[in-house]
Formats: structure tokens, sequence, C-alpha cells
């Protein structure tokens, strides 16, 4: 006769002593609030998108009711997406050996049988299907994402967007009903009860113990301390180089006024140095009175203004402020007929000719501020090819997307 006991769906095949109440409370705890995190964070990201403005910048044309927060993003704290975002990013990293643990510390009730005992319990089995499923699928999205380059190239976007959706959804559900079991047996530990002695959680038939339940918390606890340690630093310049994990982390990049991360170089954009030489390079600015065209040369005579401010990428990096050196949107706007002081919309577009980032669409509240630039120069020196020489744009408190490099033309209103 076969041993039922070795079937994943006897809880007896389960032997870690580790398991239980207070294990998977703790875990589940940290989840509540980092989720949350993560999902609000991830939600701001989108809106800093600017989707609602124009089919180019809306990487999820599709999401019908999901937009109905989606407001104007604020240029001010100049630093608000290199905050969001880092902490989206670095957080979601960081809360992987959490994640994996409290799946660990439950699966025995994955298997259990029946599957379905009642209505309810086949509505909370499936809601914990799109809780585990889309748990996995998000962190793997993004991690795949950030550690390498776009592996879905165009499909990113929708696929985590929709899949936050699914998860959070199912982790409300999730949390309404478990949150306040969760807390009774924290409670019930702190008033030396044995919370962990019984229950569904706890093995039946434990194997000895090699590792204490503390132990093991701190195993978690330190894998993520160490996920954060070779994280967290790639937003930071002189903490690069602790960032041994991460893309864009590692060595800092290069010296003098250009030497700041690159996201992408002229090369891997396809940016010959025909197209940007001084001679044939020109920009054409699309307004209310008609189009002009100007060389470097023109807009070097033009108002220059400096601003400090940072490259903030969707991938988590993020650099220091830099001191950039161009000409304001607004002034541009003026130049073709907007001179009401009210500018409008503005839809950039790249020398560059393939890709999803060679045009973006900027807010007239993002055209307005004044330290919008187009900018020539970065840091006192001339943009280096692969920051966006002969120009880019540069806009506060905006994800690295919309600062298009080796900008062809600008076009305000009409989206
Ligand atoms: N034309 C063009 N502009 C672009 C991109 C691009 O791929 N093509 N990448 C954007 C992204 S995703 C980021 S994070 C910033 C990075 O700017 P940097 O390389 O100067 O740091 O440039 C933005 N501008
Ligand atoms: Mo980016």
């Amino acid at each position: 006769m076969r041993d039922i006991s070795r079937l994943p769906t006897s809880p007896r095949f389960w032997r870690s002593p580790v398991r239980g109440r207070r294990f998977t409370s703790v875990l589940g705890l940290v989840l509540l609030v980092g989720v949350t995190v993560l999902f609000v964070t991830g939600l701001l990201s989108y809106a800093a998108y600017n989707p609602g403005l124009a089919p180019v910048n809306d990487k999820t044309p599709d999401k019908g009711l999901l937009g109905f927060y989606l407001f104007s993003w604020p240029t001010d704290p100049h630093w608000l997406y290199r905050l969001t975002q880092g902490v989206h990013v670095t957080l979601g990293i960081t809360l992987i050996p959490v994640l994996l643990a409290k799946l660990w510390s439950v699966v025995p009730r994955l298997f259990a049988l029946p599957p379905v005992r009642s209505v309810v319990h086949g509505l909370e089995r499936v809601s914990l299907l799109l809780l585990v499923g889309g748990g996995l699928f998000e962190f793997v999205t993004g991690v795949l994402n950030v550690q390498l380059d776009y592996l879905f190239p165009g499909s990113f976007y929708p696929l985590h967007f929709y899949g936050a959706w699914v998860f959070f959804a199912a982790f409300l559900v999730h949390a309404a009903l478990k949150t306040p079991i969760a807390l009774r047996n924290l409670r019930a530990m702190k008033d030396g009860e044995e919370a962990d002695g019984q229950g569904e959680l706890t093995a039946p038939d434990p194997a000895p113990p090699t590792f204490s339940r503390r132990g093991a918390l701190w195993f978690v606890g330190g894998g993520s301390a160490l996920l954060f340690a070779t994280t967290a630093g790639r937003s930071f310049d002189g903490l690069r180089h602790t960032a041994l994990l991460a893309p864009h982390g590692g060595a800092e990049p290069g010296s003098g006024p250009n030497g700041f991360q690159i996201n992408k170089t002229a090369a891997h954009a396809g940016i010959r140095a025909a197209d940007t030489d001084a001679e044939a390079w020109r920009l054409t600015v699309t307004g209310r009175t008609g189009t002009v065209r100007l060389r470097r040369g023109d807009l070097e005579q033009l108002a220059l203004h400096s601003a400090e401010l940072p490259i903030a990428c969707v991938e988590g990096w993020s650099t220091s402020d830099q001191r950039w050196r161009g000409v304001r949107l607004r002034d541009l706007a003026q130049l073709v007929g907007h001179d009401d002081g009210d500018p409008p919309d503005l839809h950039v577009e790249s020398l560059q000719r393939q890709g999803a980032f060679r045009h973006a669409a900027l807010s007239s509240r993002q055209v307005a501020d004044p330290r919008s630039l187009l900018a020539l120069y970065v840091n006192g020196a001339r943009l280096s090819p692969d920051h966006g020489y002969p120009a880019r744009i540069i806009v506060p408190a905006a994800p690295g997307v919309l600062n298009t490099k080796w900008v062809a033309r600008l076009t305000f209103g009409r989206l």
C-alpha cells in the first residue's frame, strides 16, 4: 500500500518545525504594509507618464476604468519621481525573500484536500490562486524589466499594470480576511502564549529542529537586508559601487561633467554622428503662428537658463541633481505664438528612428515650469552624444522617459 504521508496532500508530508502561525503572521504583516506601498508607488509611476495626455505616452491604452485616478503629475518637489520610483523598485526587490518565505510558510495549505469544501471555501481558493499567481507575476515581471532591460519590448507596462490590479484586488480580500488573525496571533505571542503550538500551519509530525523560528525570521530579514544593501545605492551617486546586483549600479559611469548614468547610448539608439552634426542638425518648432527651424547656434543666442535636476528612471536608478543649461520650453512656446503666459501641451520627437522612447508628450504644466529646459549643456560642458547632444529635454519631477534625448522636433498644442 502507498504511504499517503509521502504525498504533498498529506499534512504529514510537511515536516518543517519552522512553519507556524507566528512565522506566517509576521511575514504577512510585513507584506501588508510593503505591498500596499508597492501598489501606490506603482500607480503613481503610471500617472507620472502623463498617459491621459497623448497616445505616445500611454503604454496601457486599454486601461478603461483603471485610469480613474489619473491626475496631472506635478513638477514639485523636483526629486518626486526619483523618490517614488526608487522606493517602488528598491522595496520590491527587498521584499522578495519575504514573499518567498511567506509562500513557503503556507504551501501545505495549497495542497490541502478536499480542494473545495464549500462555495465560500471555493471562492477563497480562487482568490488565493490570483493572490499567489498575481504576486509571483508582479515580482517576476518587475525584476525582469529592471534586471534584463526591457525583456518584453513594449509589453511590460500593460502586463505589470493589469497584473497589479488583479494581484491587489486579491490581496485586499486576503488582507481583510487574515489581518485580524495575524494581529491576534502576534498579541497572543506577546502575552506569552505559545501561539505556534497549534493551528493548521504547524506540522503535525515535525522533524527535529535544526533552526529556531526566530532564526528563520532573521534569515529572511537578513536576505532582505542583503538585497537592500546591494540595490539601494544605484539611486545615489557615491554609493553606486555598493549596488552590486543592480544594472546601472556598480562602478560610477565615468568622470567629468557628462560622467553620470546613461540609459541608452547614442550608438544603441542608432544615432549617427552625421545626424547630430552642427551643420546638418535643425530643431523644428511648430506652434500657433507656424514653424521655425533653428540651428544649435541659434538656440545659444536665446536666453539660457540653468536648473539643477536629476534623471530618474522607471527602472529605479537615478542620478543626483545635474546642472543643466538651455532654453526654457515656455520661451520656445512663445517663439511660435504662445505668448499669453499659458503654454499648451508639447509633443517632443527625437532624431531616433526606432524605439518606444523616441517621442513623448509633456503637459502644459510641465512646459510652463521655468526649470523645464531644452538643455544644451550639462555641468558646464556641452552635452555628450550619449546624453542627448545636440539638445535634450529635462523636466523637474518627471520620469526619465519624458526627458527625450537627441531632440529634432517640438510641436506645441494639437497632440
Ligand atoms: N530619444 C531617446 N530619449 C530618451 C531615451 C531613449 O531611449 N531615446 N531613454 C529615456 C530614458 S528611459 C531615460 S531613463 C533617460 C536617461 O537619460 P540619460 O541616458 O541621459 O541618463 O533618457 C530618456 N530619453
Ligand atoms: Mo528610463
